[in-house]
């Protein structure tokens, strides 16, 4: 593979802005300086007038995923080759423990699906049965299979959902051996009350999905989940927080200077539950867990991200088509037609996340840029023990790199993403800033609207200690 140099960039990490070039040989950076000369073997890529940034890392996707009766739409390939055009280079995707058997065989099964990958993947383990067994396999996992967190439900009972005494085990043994658990903080009996109550009531729509999931009892969890993890002496990241109560609570224990974190998605920051109100079935498209919320919550989780209260922007990519057609019944939200109980919640989003953050973040609510690139590819890389080999551009690190033009607006429309899902909950929306070339590991895979990488491309991402802060 020849050497590459992109010249004349302007290179935004989480700490730095300035104009350079950037030598990538050996899927590492080699060199950052001026005027790096440029030998006949060398491809050049010119970036004058581009932002330079490090390879995004979406630690929450759900690729080729299994959940109840439905299956998420994106193979490996696919769901990759997606994150790629959206400028992210590593994801942290979720492998599952079946009830009953060990958390090292959902493992297995997950390694066997993400061969397809085309960019660089790690693996989180949901666990849904903590047995003497489970606990036992999670240090194998941590210590022998690069695993280093693991995500539990504090929903979906039945189904799921672990109970407090399940969580606070797992906290324990993660705490003690440089692992983190990632919490979905929701209170599954209680909302398992409410939904069973409006469909005897005879309420079925979409909209249902979201007056049942009431803010509060995302907070309640949350609440619950660090107390607990502060018991456990365990590292705690709370996914996609969606509410005001549940901030609140992270707020409050890391001035106590307890070690939890949080990631919000797109989807929260940039659409509220009036999307609830369209007509017909068209509200299971913003059908995900936890709804989407008022645009007073809204506010609560912008200026998380400004104060630093929430770390990570991730996208929770788990796409269901809206259609029946082309994938079949088991691949779509008609599912849950007539009973929204059983519309599967997910929704798209691996491809917008930086464009979004981009126009929303950078150029709407005046984060700086460093802040941008720090909650899309540096901060989560850190807490997932991917740093430095990913989250940044520096010398030694692998050479993911995105090259951004911050001037071009075009409009995001479904037929022109990569991943098989048959909408994107952003149709229409116009953002200024776009993604135009990627490298992963030193070769070019997007180059324009051109795809240029392979599928099993993506190498398998060992991670070392999760949770440090
Ligand atoms: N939680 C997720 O993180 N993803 C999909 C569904 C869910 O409840
Ligand atoms: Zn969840
Ligand atoms: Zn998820």
């Amino acid at each position: 593979m020849a050497p590459i140099v992109i010249k004349n960039g302007r290179i935004i990490t989480a700490v730095d802005d300035y104009t350079a070039d950037i030598l990538m040989e050996g899927e590492r950076v080699q060199t950052i300086g001026r005027d790096i000369p440029v030998g006949p073997d060398v491809e050049v890529h010119e970036a004058a007038g581009l932002l330079v940034v490090p390879g995004g890392v979406d630690v929450h996707t759900h690729l080729d995923w299994e959940f109840g009766s439905a299956r998420s739409a994106d193979t490996f390939g696919t769901g990759t080759q997606a994150a790629a055009f959206g400028g992210t280079t590593t994801l942290v995707d979720f492998a599952d423990q079946k009830r009953g058997q060990s958390p090292l065989a959902g493992l297995e099964d997950w390694h066997q699906r993400a061969q397809s990958s085309c960019v660089d993947v790690g693996a989180h383990v949901i666990l849904t049965d903590v047995t003497d067994q489970t606990l036992e396999d999670m240090k194998t996992l941590i210590a022998r299979e690069g695993v280093s967190s693991f995500k539990l439900f504090m929903a979906y009972p039945g189904v799921l959902m672990v109970d407090d005494a399940g969580l606070f085990r797992a906290m324990r043994v993660a705490g003690s051996n440089h692992a983190m658990v990632c919490v979905h903080a929701e209170n599954g009996p209680v909302i398992q009350a409410l939904i069973e109550e409006a469909l005897s009531q005879g309420h079925t729509s979409p909209k249902s999905h979201m007056l049942t999931r009431p803010s509060l009892m995302e907070g309640e969890a949350t609440h619950r989940a660090i107390r607990i993890s502060e018991l456990a002496q365990s590292p705690l990241y709370i996914v996609h927080l969606s509410a005001r109560e549940a901030l609140v609570s992270v707020a409050e224990a890391r001035d106590r200077g307890v070690p939890v974190s949080a990631e919000t998605c797109p989807h929260y920051l940039f659409l509220t539950d009036e999307e609830y109100d369209r007509p017909g079935f068209d509200g299971a498209k913003y059908v995900m867990t936890p709804p989407l919320r008022t645009q007073a919550h809204q506010q609560e989780l912008w200026r998380g991200l400004r104060t630093g209260n929430l770390q990570v922007i991730s996208t929770d990519h788990c796409p269901f088509c809206f259609q029946e057609q082309p994938l079949g019944m088991k691949y779509s939200k008609r599912l849950g037609y007539g009973d929204f109980s059983k519309i599967p919640n997910g929704a798209p989003g691996v491809e917008t996340r930086l464009p979004l953050v981009f126009d929303g973040g950078f150029r709407q609510m005046g984060l700086s840029l460093n802040r941008i690139v720090e909650l899309t590819s540096t901060a989560p890389a850190k807490l997932f023990g991917l740093f430095p080999k990913k989250g940044t551009i520096a010398v030694g690190s692998d050479a993911d790199i995105v090259l951004f033009d911050p001037g071009e607006t075009w409009t995001i429309t479904a037929s022109e993403q990569h991943s098989r899902v048959d909408y994107t909950l952003f149709e229409g929306r116009s953002v200024t800033g776009r993604v135009k070339k990627v490298f992963l590991r030193g070769q070019l895979i997007v180059d324009g609207t051109e795809w240029r990488g392979r599928e099993g491309m993506g190498h398998f991402v060992f991670r070392g200690e999760s949770g440090k802060v």
